[in-house]
Protein backbone atom coordinates (compact mmCIF):
# COMPACT_ATOMS: atom_id res chain seq x y z
CA UNK A 1 0.00 0.00 0.00
CA UNK A 2 1.53 3.36 -1.07
CA UNK A 3 1.41 5.95 2.01
CA UNK A 4 -0.65 8.71 2.51
CA UNK A 5 2.11 11.11 1.64
CA UNK A 6 2.97 9.14 -1.49
CA UNK A 7 -0.61 9.53 -2.18
CA UNK A 8 -0.77 13.10 -1.71
CA UNK A 9 1.95 13.88 -4.24
CA UNK A 10 0.29 11.94 -6.54
CA UNK A 11 -2.15 13.99 -6.40
CA UNK A 12 -4.80 11.80 -4.79
CA UNK A 13 -8.09 13.82 -4.76
CA UNK A 14 -8.94 14.72 -1.05
CA UNK A 15 -12.14 14.06 0.65
CA UNK A 16 -13.78 17.04 0.79
CA UNK A 17 -16.70 15.86 -1.28
CA UNK A 18 -17.59 13.16 1.12
CA UNK A 19 -17.04 15.68 3.82
CA UNK A 20 -19.41 17.70 2.58
CA UNK A 21 -22.06 15.67 2.25
CA UNK A 22 -24.87 15.58 5.11
CA UNK A 23 -23.39 19.95 5.79
CA UNK A 24 -25.95 21.91 5.61
CA UNK A 25 -24.09 25.69 4.60
CA UNK A 26 -25.28 29.10 4.69
CA UNK A 27 -27.59 30.30 2.29
CA UNK A 28 -25.74 32.12 -0.23
CA UNK A 29 -27.48 35.69 0.37
CA UNK A 30 -26.62 35.50 4.22
CA UNK A 31 -22.81 34.36 3.54
CA UNK A 32 -22.94 37.48 1.18
CA UNK A 33 -23.83 39.44 3.99
CA UNK A 34 -21.38 38.23 6.83
CA UNK A 35 -18.19 38.52 4.18
CA UNK A 36 -19.44 41.86 3.70
CA UNK A 37 -19.75 43.03 7.47
CA UNK A 38 -16.95 41.96 7.77
CA UNK A 39 -17.61 38.84 10.02
CA UNK A 40 -16.19 36.38 8.00
CA UNK A 41 -12.92 36.74 6.87
CA UNK A 42 -11.79 33.63 4.67
CA UNK A 43 -9.19 32.17 6.72
CA UNK A 44 -8.81 28.74 7.69
CA UNK A 45 -8.74 27.86 11.71
CA UNK A 46 -5.39 26.82 11.82
CA UNK A 47 -4.63 30.20 10.61
CA UNK A 48 -5.03 31.35 14.00
CA UNK A 49 -1.53 29.72 14.75
CA UNK A 50 -0.11 30.09 11.82
CA UNK A 51 -0.69 33.97 12.25
CA UNK A 52 -0.01 33.67 15.98
CA UNK A 53 3.27 32.10 15.22
CA UNK A 54 4.16 34.69 12.50
CA UNK A 55 3.50 37.66 15.22
CA UNK A 56 4.74 36.40 18.23
CA UNK A 57 6.72 33.36 17.58
CA UNK A 58 8.70 33.72 21.14
CA UNK A 59 5.36 33.82 23.43
CA UNK A 60 4.05 31.06 25.49
CA UNK A 61 0.89 30.44 23.69
CA UNK A 62 -0.21 26.94 26.09
CA UNK A 63 1.13 25.48 29.23
CA UNK A 64 0.28 22.73 31.56
CA UNK A 65 1.91 20.91 34.38
CA UNK A 66 4.28 18.86 32.13
CA UNK A 67 5.13 21.27 29.62
CA UNK A 68 4.65 24.35 27.57
CA UNK A 69 5.01 25.85 23.76
CA UNK A 70 5.81 28.83 22.53
CA UNK A 71 3.50 30.11 19.39
CA UNK A 72 6.64 28.63 17.03
CA UNK A 73 7.08 25.48 19.02
CA UNK A 74 3.29 24.65 18.99
CA UNK A 75 2.98 25.64 14.96
CA UNK A 76 6.00 23.42 13.94
CA UNK A 77 4.67 20.51 16.28
CA UNK A 78 0.78 20.85 14.20
CA UNK A 79 3.16 20.83 10.70
CA UNK A 80 5.25 17.64 12.33
CA UNK A 81 1.62 16.02 13.16
CA UNK A 82 0.35 17.06 10.00
CA UNK A 83 3.13 15.30 8.31
CA UNK A 84 2.64 12.24 10.13
CA UNK A 85 -0.84 12.30 9.60
CA UNK A 86 -0.43 11.93 6.00
CA UNK A 87 2.14 9.33 6.25
CA UNK A 88 -0.22 7.42 8.38
CA UNK A 89 -2.30 7.61 4.83
CA UNK A 90 -4.74 10.22 6.62
CA UNK A 91 -6.92 12.69 3.95
CA UNK A 92 -7.66 16.32 3.83
CA UNK A 93 -11.45 15.96 4.37
CA UNK A 94 -11.21 13.19 6.59
CA UNK A 95 -12.70 13.43 10.34
CA UNK A 96 -10.70 11.82 13.32
CA UNK A 97 -12.52 11.76 16.89
CA UNK A 98 -10.31 13.75 19.47
CA UNK A 99 -10.81 12.61 22.99
CA UNK A 100 -7.64 13.79 24.69
CA UNK A 101 -7.92 15.44 28.20
CA UNK A 102 -6.77 19.01 29.45
CA UNK A 103 -2.95 19.09 28.46
CA UNK A 104 -0.86 21.18 25.99
CA UNK A 105 -1.42 17.36 23.90
CA UNK A 106 -5.12 18.46 23.05
CA UNK A 107 -4.12 21.66 21.52
CA UNK A 108 -1.37 20.02 19.86
CA UNK A 109 -3.31 17.39 18.07
CA UNK A 110 -6.39 19.96 17.69
CA UNK A 111 -3.80 21.93 15.65
CA UNK A 112 -2.00 19.22 13.71
CA UNK A 113 -5.49 17.46 13.20
CA UNK A 114 -6.42 21.07 11.53
CA UNK A 115 -3.09 21.56 9.77
CA UNK A 116 -3.81 18.27 7.98
CA UNK A 117 -6.68 19.26 6.84
CA UNK A 118 -8.50 16.20 9.36
CA UNK A 119 -11.46 17.59 10.40
CA UNK A 120 -11.52 16.69 14.75
CA UNK A 121 -14.98 15.21 16.26
CA UNK A 122 -14.48 16.97 19.20
CA UNK A 123 -15.14 14.59 21.85
CA UNK A 124 -15.34 14.70 26.12
CA UNK A 125 -13.52 12.35 28.18
CA UNK A 126 -16.27 11.72 29.76
CA UNK A 127 -17.90 10.51 26.07
CA UNK A 128 -18.32 6.26 26.63
CA UNK A 129 -18.68 3.63 23.85
CA UNK A 130 -22.65 4.37 23.36
CA UNK A 131 -21.61 8.08 22.22
CA UNK A 132 -18.11 7.66 20.53
CA UNK A 133 -19.80 4.55 18.27
CA UNK A 134 -22.33 6.95 17.27
CA UNK A 135 -19.82 9.71 16.54
CA UNK A 136 -18.10 7.77 14.26
CA UNK A 137 -21.10 6.38 12.66
CA UNK A 138 -22.02 9.75 11.80
CA UNK A 139 -19.04 11.29 11.08
CA UNK A 140 -17.63 8.37 9.00
CA UNK A 141 -14.42 8.52 11.37
CA UNK A 142 -11.10 7.02 9.78
CA UNK A 143 -9.47 7.22 13.03
CA UNK A 144 -8.86 8.49 17.24
CA UNK A 145 -6.52 10.49 19.24
CA UNK A 146 -7.09 9.21 22.35
CA UNK A 147 -5.22 8.63 25.78
CA UNK A 148 -3.66 5.39 27.06
CA UNK A 149 -5.33 5.87 30.80
CA UNK A 150 -6.85 8.75 31.99
CA UNK A 151 -8.99 9.63 35.20
CA UNK A 152 -9.28 5.88 35.74
CA UNK A 153 -10.27 5.07 32.89
CA UNK A 154 -8.67 2.75 30.32
CA UNK A 155 -9.08 4.39 26.49
CA UNK A 156 -7.59 1.97 24.46
CA UNK A 157 -9.83 -0.76 25.38
CA UNK A 158 -12.55 1.45 24.35
CA UNK A 159 -10.71 1.78 21.23
CA UNK A 160 -10.61 -2.21 20.95
CA UNK A 161 -14.42 -2.37 21.18
CA UNK A 162 -14.49 0.27 18.65
CA UNK A 163 -12.47 -0.97 16.00
CA UNK A 164 -14.41 -4.28 16.52
CA UNK A 165 -17.92 -2.58 15.26
CA UNK A 166 -16.22 -0.52 13.17
CA UNK A 167 -14.11 -1.17 10.02
CA UNK A 168 -13.65 1.80 9.06
CA UNK A 169 -11.79 3.11 11.47
CA UNK A 170 -7.76 2.41 10.51
CA UNK A 171 -5.93 4.69 12.84
CA UNK A 172 -6.05 4.74 16.59
CA UNK A 173 -3.52 7.02 17.67
CA UNK A 174 -2.51 6.73 21.59
CA UNK A 175 -1.05 9.28 23.58
CA UNK A 176 0.50 7.17 26.64
CA UNK A 177 2.19 6.31 28.91
CA UNK A 178 2.34 2.76 29.66
CA UNK A 179 1.59 0.11 26.61
CA UNK A 180 0.27 1.48 23.42
CA UNK A 181 -0.69 -2.14 22.29
CA UNK A 182 -0.74 -2.49 18.80
CA UNK A 183 -1.77 1.20 18.54
CA UNK A 184 0.01 4.56 16.68
CA UNK A 185 2.20 5.86 19.45
CA UNK A 186 1.21 9.92 19.59
CA UNK A 187 5.36 10.26 19.87
CA UNK A 188 5.28 8.90 16.46
CA UNK A 189 3.50 12.00 15.04
CA UNK A 190 5.10 14.82 17.69
CA UNK A 191 8.61 13.37 16.53
CA UNK A 192 7.90 12.69 13.01
CA UNK A 193 11.08 13.30 11.14
CA UNK A 194 9.64 12.35 7.53
CA UNK A 195 9.00 14.65 4.75
CA UNK A 196 6.94 17.54 5.43
CA UNK A 197 3.11 17.87 4.30
CA UNK A 198 3.21 19.13 0.42
CA UNK A 199 1.45 22.13 -0.27
CA UNK A 200 -2.29 21.81 -1.42
CA UNK A 201 -4.76 24.44 -2.55
CA UNK A 202 -6.01 26.09 0.21
CA UNK A 203 -9.27 25.10 1.93
CA UNK A 204 -12.52 25.99 0.91
CA UNK A 205 -13.26 28.09 4.61
CA UNK A 206 -17.02 27.60 4.09
CA UNK A 207 -16.61 23.91 4.79
CA UNK A 208 -16.56 22.17 8.35
CA UNK A 209 -13.60 23.36 10.23
CA UNK A 210 -14.55 20.92 13.10
CA UNK A 211 -17.23 19.03 14.29
CA UNK A 212 -18.87 19.77 17.97
CA UNK A 213 -20.90 17.33 19.69
CA UNK A 214 -24.30 18.86 20.99
CA UNK A 215 -26.20 18.76 24.14
CA UNK A 216 -28.32 16.10 23.10
CA UNK A 217 -32.41 16.60 22.74
CA UNK A 218 -34.12 13.21 21.78
CA UNK A 219 -31.78 10.39 21.16
CA UNK A 220 -27.84 10.45 21.14
CA UNK A 221 -25.84 13.51 21.02
CA UNK A 222 -26.16 15.16 17.52
CA UNK A 223 -22.60 16.76 15.38
CA UNK A 224 -22.59 19.73 14.96
CA UNK A 225 -20.22 21.40 11.51
CA UNK A 226 -18.69 24.70 12.63
CA UNK A 227 -17.10 26.29 9.48
CA UNK A 228 -13.78 27.78 9.05
CA UNK A 229 -15.27 31.42 8.90
CA UNK A 230 -17.86 30.92 11.67
CA UNK A 231 -15.48 29.28 14.15
CA UNK A 232 -12.80 31.97 13.28
CA UNK A 233 -15.22 34.50 13.91
CA UNK A 234 -16.46 32.77 17.28
CA UNK A 235 -12.69 32.90 18.93
CA UNK A 236 -12.37 36.59 17.35
CA UNK A 237 -15.52 38.13 18.39
CA UNK A 238 -15.60 36.48 22.14
CA UNK A 239 -12.07 37.32 22.60
CA UNK A 240 -12.40 40.95 21.61
CA UNK A 241 -15.79 41.07 23.66
CA UNK A 242 -13.71 40.21 26.89
CA UNK A 243 -11.37 43.07 25.76
CA UNK A 244 -8.41 40.53 25.62
CA UNK A 245 -5.06 40.98 25.28
CA UNK A 246 -1.72 39.56 25.21
CA UNK A 247 -1.29 40.16 28.52
CA UNK A 248 -4.45 38.00 29.56
CA UNK A 249 -3.90 34.50 30.44
CA UNK A 250 -7.12 31.84 29.80
CA UNK A 251 -7.42 28.83 32.17
CA UNK A 252 -9.06 26.16 30.50
CA UNK A 253 -10.48 23.89 33.06
CA UNK A 254 -14.05 22.55 31.68
CA UNK A 255 -13.11 19.42 29.13
CA UNK A 256 -11.40 21.35 26.58
CA UNK A 257 -13.16 20.27 23.38
CA UNK A 258 -16.21 22.06 24.17
CA UNK A 259 -17.58 24.88 22.56
CA UNK A 260 -16.93 27.48 25.96
CA UNK A 261 -13.80 26.43 26.90
CA UNK A 262 -12.89 26.10 22.95
CA UNK A 263 -13.76 29.44 21.41
CA UNK A 264 -15.96 31.24 23.97
CA UNK A 265 -13.59 32.76 24.17
CA UNK A 266 -11.13 29.90 25.17
CA UNK A 267 -8.38 27.99 23.91
CA UNK A 268 -8.36 29.88 20.18
CA UNK A 269 -10.13 33.31 21.58
CA UNK A 270 -6.88 33.47 23.40
CA UNK A 271 -4.66 32.92 20.66
CA UNK A 272 -6.27 35.63 18.29
CA UNK A 273 -4.28 37.81 20.67
CA UNK A 274 -1.74 36.24 20.99
CA UNK A 275 -2.59 34.95 24.61
CA UNK A 276 -1.56 32.57 26.80
CA UNK A 277 -3.64 29.30 27.86
CA UNK A 278 -3.28 27.28 30.69
CA UNK A 279 -4.78 23.84 31.25
CA UNK A 280 -5.68 21.61 33.71
CA UNK A 281 -7.42 18.61 34.81
CA UNK A 282 -7.93 19.37 38.36
CA UNK A 283 -10.57 21.42 38.78
CA UNK A 284 -10.97 21.55 42.64
CA UNK A 285 -10.04 25.11 43.87
CA UNK A 286 -6.92 24.23 45.84
CA UNK A 287 -5.32 23.19 42.51
CA UNK A 288 -6.87 26.09 39.89
CA UNK A 289 -6.58 28.33 42.54
CA UNK A 290 -2.92 27.63 42.85
CA UNK A 291 -2.48 27.76 39.40
CA UNK A 292 -4.03 31.03 39.30
CA UNK A 293 -1.92 32.29 41.44
CA UNK A 294 1.03 30.91 39.42
CA UNK A 295 0.62 32.51 36.15
CA UNK A 296 -1.42 34.87 36.90
CA UNK A 297 -4.96 34.01 35.03
CA UNK A 298 -7.02 36.62 33.84
CA UNK A 299 -9.98 34.76 32.24
CA UNK A 300 -11.30 31.61 33.09
CA UNK A 301 -15.39 30.01 32.23
CA UNK A 302 -17.23 27.62 34.77
CA UNK A 303 -20.46 25.65 34.78
CA UNK A 304 -22.46 26.86 37.75
CA UNK A 305 -21.81 24.17 39.98
CA UNK A 306 -17.91 24.63 40.74
CA UNK A 307 -18.42 28.64 40.37
CA UNK A 308 -20.30 28.04 43.37
CA UNK A 309 -17.79 25.60 44.83
CA UNK A 310 -14.70 27.94 43.70
CA UNK A 311 -16.97 30.86 45.69
CA UNK A 312 -16.96 28.83 48.95
CA UNK A 313 -13.35 27.67 48.87
CA UNK A 314 -12.94 31.44 49.12
CA UNK A 315 -13.39 31.31 52.34
CA UNK A 316 -11.00 28.72 53.70
CA UNK A 317 -8.30 28.58 50.88
CA UNK A 318 -4.73 30.68 51.86
CA UNK A 319 -4.19 31.53 48.08
CA UNK A 320 -6.85 33.37 46.51
CA UNK A 321 -7.75 33.36 42.60
CA UNK A 322 -7.39 37.96 42.69
CA UNK A 323 -5.59 38.12 39.24
CA UNK A 324 -9.14 37.04 37.56
CA UNK A 325 -10.50 39.71 36.19
CA UNK A 326 -13.38 37.94 33.96
CA UNK A 327 -15.00 34.79 35.02
CA UNK A 328 -17.51 33.52 32.71
CA UNK A 329 -20.18 31.35 34.15
CA UNK A 330 -22.62 29.02 31.75
CA UNK A 331 -23.90 25.95 30.47
CA UNK A 332 -26.80 25.86 33.13
CA UNK A 333 -29.32 28.09 34.39
CA UNK A 334 -27.85 30.24 37.38
CA UNK A 335 -30.23 31.64 40.30
CA UNK A 336 -30.03 35.56 40.96
CA UNK A 337 -28.71 34.42 44.59
CA UNK A 338 -26.05 32.21 42.98
CA UNK A 339 -24.96 35.43 40.92
CA UNK A 340 -24.56 37.37 44.10
CA UNK A 341 -22.34 34.68 45.56
CA UNK A 342 -20.10 34.74 43.15
CA UNK A 343 -19.84 38.71 42.56
CA UNK A 344 -19.84 38.40 46.72
CA UNK A 345 -16.57 35.92 47.40
CA UNK A 346 -15.05 34.78 44.21
CA UNK A 347 -14.90 37.48 41.74
CA UNK A 348 -16.54 41.31 40.99
CA UNK A 349 -15.34 39.88 37.19
CA UNK A 350 -18.51 37.70 37.01
CA UNK A 351 -19.87 37.03 33.18
CA UNK A 352 -22.79 35.26 32.81
CA UNK A 353 -22.53 32.92 29.70
CA UNK A 354 -25.42 31.63 27.77
CA UNK A 355 -24.59 29.66 24.74
CA UNK A 356 -24.32 26.67 22.69
CA UNK A 357 -22.46 24.36 20.68
CA UNK A 358 -25.11 25.33 17.71
CA UNK A 359 -23.27 28.25 17.97
CA UNK A 360 -24.91 31.48 19.06
CA UNK A 361 -23.35 33.35 22.39
CA UNK A 362 -24.97 36.22 24.25
CA UNK A 363 -22.97 37.41 27.54
CA UNK A 364 -23.16 40.05 29.86
CA UNK A 365 -20.42 42.44 29.27
CA UNK A 366 -17.72 43.65 31.53
CA UNK A 367 -18.71 47.32 33.42
CA UNK A 368 -22.40 45.53 32.93
CA UNK A 369 -24.51 47.05 35.63
CA UNK A 370 -24.53 44.15 38.58
CA UNK A 371 -28.20 44.38 38.00
CA UNK A 372 -28.02 43.06 34.64
CA UNK A 373 -24.65 40.33 35.44
CA UNK A 374 -27.26 39.08 38.19
CA UNK A 375 -31.12 39.03 36.56
CA UNK A 376 -29.79 38.27 32.69
CA UNK A 377 -27.56 35.78 31.05
CA UNK A 378 -26.40 38.22 28.75
CA UNK A 379 -26.60 39.99 24.98
CA UNK A 380 -25.90 38.20 21.87
CA UNK A 381 -22.35 38.31 19.96
CA UNK A 382 -23.26 39.57 16.97
CA UNK A 383 -25.09 42.38 15.37
CA UNK A 384 -26.28 40.26 13.14
CA UNK A 385 -27.50 37.32 15.52
CA UNK A 386 -31.21 37.07 14.87
CA UNK A 387 -33.08 36.32 17.89
CA UNK A 388 -36.99 35.48 17.65
CA UNK A 389 -39.60 34.94 20.40
CA UNK A 390 -41.85 32.43 19.54
CA UNK A 391 -44.85 30.53 21.31
CA UNK A 392 -46.14 27.08 20.82
CA UNK A 393 -47.82 27.95 17.24
CA UNK A 394 -44.81 29.42 16.16
CA UNK A 395 -45.94 33.17 16.73
CA UNK A 396 -43.59 35.90 17.41
CA UNK A 397 -44.92 36.80 21.47
CA UNK A 398 -44.93 40.08 22.09
CA UNK A 399 -41.54 42.11 23.48
CA UNK A 400 -40.23 41.20 26.76
CA UNK A 401 -42.65 38.08 26.93
CA UNK A 402 -41.57 34.49 27.42
CA UNK A 403 -41.29 31.73 24.45
CA UNK A 404 -38.73 29.79 22.90
CA UNK A 405 -35.63 31.11 21.30
CA UNK A 406 -35.36 30.70 17.77
CA UNK A 407 -32.15 32.01 16.15
CA UNK A 408 -30.26 32.87 13.31
CA UNK A 409 -26.97 34.42 11.99
CA UNK A 410 -23.65 34.65 11.08
CA UNK A 411 -22.29 31.46 13.34
CA UNK A 412 -25.47 29.75 14.20
CA UNK A 413 -25.34 25.96 12.28
CA UNK A 414 -28.27 26.15 9.37
CA UNK A 415 -28.57 21.84 10.00
CA UNK A 416 -27.19 19.19 12.47
CA UNK A 417 -24.39 17.19 10.33
CA UNK A 418 -25.67 14.09 8.49
CA UNK A 419 -29.52 14.14 10.21
CA UNK A 420 -31.77 14.76 7.75
CA UNK A 421 -34.66 14.08 10.38
CA UNK A 422 -33.76 16.06 13.34
CA UNK A 423 -33.19 19.26 10.86
CA UNK A 424 -36.98 19.11 9.47
CA UNK A 425 -37.88 19.43 13.50
CA UNK A 426 -35.18 21.71 14.54
CA UNK A 427 -35.31 24.65 11.92
CA UNK A 428 -38.18 26.88 10.60
CA UNK A 429 -37.96 27.34 6.69
CA UNK A 430 -36.40 30.87 6.91
CA UNK A 431 -33.08 28.73 8.45
CA UNK A 432 -33.92 29.52 12.39
CA UNK A 433 -32.99 27.28 14.46
CA UNK A 434 -35.51 26.53 17.20
CA UNK A 435 -33.43 26.26 20.63
CA UNK A 436 -36.02 24.18 22.70
CA UNK A 437 -34.61 26.95 25.27
CA UNK A 438 -37.42 29.47 26.89
CA UNK A 439 -36.30 32.78 27.15
CA UNK A 440 -37.63 36.46 27.43
CA UNK A 441 -35.85 39.01 25.89
CA UNK A 442 -36.10 42.33 27.65
CA UNK A 443 -37.56 45.42 26.12
CA UNK A 444 -36.53 48.24 27.83
CA UNK A 445 -34.90 49.73 30.88
CA UNK A 446 -31.09 48.79 31.69
CA UNK A 447 -31.81 44.98 30.66
CA UNK A 448 -33.17 46.18 27.17
CA UNK A 449 -31.79 43.78 24.63
CA UNK A 450 -30.53 40.87 27.08
CA UNK A 451 -31.79 37.36 27.61
CA UNK A 452 -32.84 35.96 30.94
CA UNK A 453 -33.21 32.21 30.57
CA UNK A 454 -36.53 30.46 32.24
CA UNK A 455 -36.35 26.92 31.19
CA UNK A 456 -36.33 25.03 28.51
CA UNK A 457 -38.65 23.14 26.09
CA UNK A 458 -36.24 20.42 25.18
CA UNK A 459 -36.35 17.25 27.55
CA UNK A 460 -32.75 17.40 28.52
CA UNK A 461 -30.96 17.41 32.00
CA UNK A 462 -28.63 20.21 32.97
CA UNK A 463 -26.10 17.87 35.36
CA UNK A 464 -23.21 19.53 36.96
CA UNK A 465 -22.49 21.62 33.38
CA UNK A 466 -23.11 18.73 31.34
CA UNK A 467 -26.27 18.26 29.12
CA UNK A 468 -27.87 14.82 29.17
CA UNK A 469 -31.04 13.37 27.44
CA UNK A 470 -33.32 12.09 28.72
CA UNK A 471 -34.31 10.02 26.10
CA UNK A 472 -31.24 8.56 25.70
CA UNK A 473 -30.99 7.40 29.02
CA UNK A 474 -34.52 5.88 28.85
CA UNK A 475 -33.90 4.08 26.07
CA UNK A 476 -30.71 2.36 27.83
CA UNK A 477 -33.16 2.10 31.02
CA UNK A 478 -35.26 0.37 28.62
CA UNK A 479 -33.61 -2.82 27.68
CA UNK A 480 -32.87 -3.67 31.46
CA UNK A 481 -35.02 -6.89 31.99
CA UNK A 482 -36.65 -6.42 34.89
CA UNK A 483 -37.72 -3.02 33.85
CA UNK A 484 -40.98 -2.32 32.41
CA UNK A 485 -41.04 1.57 32.38
CA UNK A 486 -38.59 3.82 33.05
CA UNK A 487 -38.71 7.85 32.92
CA UNK A 488 -35.53 10.35 33.76
CA UNK A 489 -36.36 13.45 34.91
CA UNK A 490 -33.79 16.40 36.29
CA UNK A 491 -33.70 17.41 40.46
CA UNK A 492 -32.94 20.10 41.89
CA UNK A 493 -29.57 20.00 42.98
CA UNK A 494 -27.50 22.70 45.42
CA UNK A 495 -23.90 21.49 43.83
CA UNK A 496 -24.80 19.86 40.20
CA UNK A 497 -27.69 22.38 39.34
CA UNK A 498 -29.73 19.48 38.30
CA UNK A 499 -29.36 15.78 39.17
CA UNK A 500 -30.63 12.47 37.27
CA UNK A 501 -33.80 10.45 38.65
CA UNK A 502 -34.69 7.52 37.05
CA UNK A 503 -38.61 6.60 37.84
CA UNK A 504 -38.59 3.39 37.48
CA UNK A 505 -41.73 0.79 37.28
CA UNK A 506 -39.65 -2.80 37.63
CA UNK A 507 -41.38 -6.28 37.10
CA UNK A 508 -40.34 -8.11 40.18
CA UNK A 509 -38.10 -7.32 42.54
CA UNK A 510 -36.45 -3.82 42.31
CA UNK A 511 -32.29 -4.02 41.35
CA UNK A 512 -30.86 -1.00 43.24
CA UNK A 513 -28.99 2.11 41.51
CA UNK A 514 -25.55 0.59 42.19
CA UNK A 515 -26.49 -2.48 40.23
CA UNK A 516 -28.40 -0.07 37.63
CA UNK A 517 -25.52 1.93 37.13
CA UNK A 518 -23.49 -0.70 36.34
CA UNK A 519 -25.61 -2.40 34.34
CA UNK A 520 -25.59 1.29 32.43
CA UNK A 521 -21.89 1.62 32.82
CA UNK A 522 -21.64 -1.85 30.89
CA UNK A 523 -24.01 -0.11 27.93
CA UNK A 524 -21.67 2.36 27.44
CA UNK A 525 -23.12 4.84 28.83
CA UNK A 526 -21.29 7.92 30.58
CA UNK A 527 -20.61 8.41 34.17
CA UNK A 528 -22.42 11.70 34.05
CA UNK A 529 -25.51 10.62 32.06
CA UNK A 530 -25.65 7.76 34.70
CA UNK A 531 -28.90 8.41 37.15
CA UNK A 532 -28.07 9.97 40.46
CA UNK A 533 -31.36 8.73 42.07
CA UNK A 534 -33.72 5.80 41.22
CA UNK A 535 -37.10 5.30 42.05
CA UNK A 536 -39.26 2.56 42.37
CA UNK A 537 -42.98 3.61 41.65
CA UNK A 538 -45.79 1.83 40.85
CA UNK A 539 -46.99 3.36 37.67
CA UNK A 540 -45.85 6.30 35.98
CA UNK A 541 -48.16 9.68 36.03
CA UNK A 542 -49.83 9.53 32.08
CA UNK A 543 -50.93 13.23 30.00
CA UNK A 544 -54.48 12.46 28.16
CA UNK A 545 -52.60 10.84 24.83
CA UNK A 546 -51.50 8.62 27.35
CA UNK A 547 -46.86 10.18 27.29
CA UNK A 548 -45.52 10.15 30.45
CA UNK A 549 -46.37 13.70 32.47
CA UNK A 550 -42.82 14.48 33.40
CA UNK A 551 -43.72 17.73 35.24
CA UNK A 552 -46.10 16.03 37.21
CA UNK A 553 -43.71 12.97 37.90
CA UNK A 554 -41.49 15.49 38.68
CA UNK A 555 -44.11 17.69 41.21
CA UNK A 556 -45.17 13.56 42.76
CA UNK A 557 -41.01 13.00 43.40
CA UNK A 558 -40.74 16.55 45.43
CA UNK A 559 -43.64 16.02 47.39
C1 LIG B 1 -23.20 25.37 26.41
O1 LIG B 1 -23.38 24.63 25.28
P1 LIG B 1 -24.15 23.23 25.15
O2 LIG B 1 -24.26 22.98 23.70
O3 LIG B 1 -23.50 22.19 25.98
O4 LIG B 1 -25.58 23.43 25.79
C2 LIG B 1 -26.45 24.42 25.27
C3 LIG B 1 -27.67 24.54 26.13
C4 LIG B 1 -28.51 25.75 25.78
O5 LIG B 1 -29.37 25.50 24.70
C5 LIG B 1 -29.25 25.97 27.08
O6 LIG B 1 -30.31 25.04 27.18
C6 LIG B 1 -28.23 25.63 28.13
O7 LIG B 1 -27.31 24.74 27.50
N1 LIG B 1 -27.53 26.82 28.64
C7 LIG B 1 -28.02 27.67 29.56
C8 LIG B 1 -27.01 28.64 29.79
N2 LIG B 1 -25.96 28.33 29.00
C9 LIG B 1 -26.30 27.22 28.31
N3 LIG B 1 -29.20 27.71 30.20
C10 LIG B 1 -29.39 28.71 31.08
N4 LIG B 1 -28.48 29.66 31.36
C11 LIG B 1 -27.28 29.67 30.74
N5 LIG B 1 -26.37 30.62 31.02
O8 LIG B 1 -23.70 25.08 27.47
C12 LIG B 1 -22.33 26.57 26.26
C13 LIG B 1 -21.69 26.83 25.08
C14 LIG B 1 -20.90 27.94 24.95
C15 LIG B 1 -20.74 28.79 26.02
C16 LIG B 1 -21.36 28.54 27.21
C17 LIG B 1 -22.17 27.43 27.34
Amino acid sequence: MSTGFERHQAGEPDHYPDLARGFVPFPADRAELYRHAGYWTGRPLDSLLRDGAANWPQRTAIIDPARSYTFAELDAAADRIAAGLAHLGVVPGDRMLLQLPNTCQFAVALFGLLRAGVVPVMCLPGHRLAEMSHFVDVSGAVGLVIPGRAGGFDYRAMAEQLLAAHPSLEHVIVDGPGDIGPFVPWSSLTGFSGPPLPQRAPVDPSLPALLLVSGGTTGLPKLIARTHNDYVYTAMASAQAYEMTGDDTYLVVLPAGHNFPLACPGLLGAMTVGAKTVFTTDPSPEAAFALIDQHHVTVTGLVNALAKVWSQACEWEPVLPTSLRAVQVGGSRMSAEDARFILDNLTTGLSQIFGMAEGMLNFTRIGDPVEVVVHTQGRPMSPHDEMRVVDEAGAQVPPGEEGELLVRGPYTLNGYYRAEEANARSFTPDGFYRSGDRVRIFADGPKAGYVEVTGRIKDVIHRGGETVSATDLEDHLHTHPKITFAAAVPLPDEFLSEKICAAVVFSGTPITLTELNAYLDQRGVSSHARPDVLVALPSLPKTAVGKVDKPKLIKDLLA
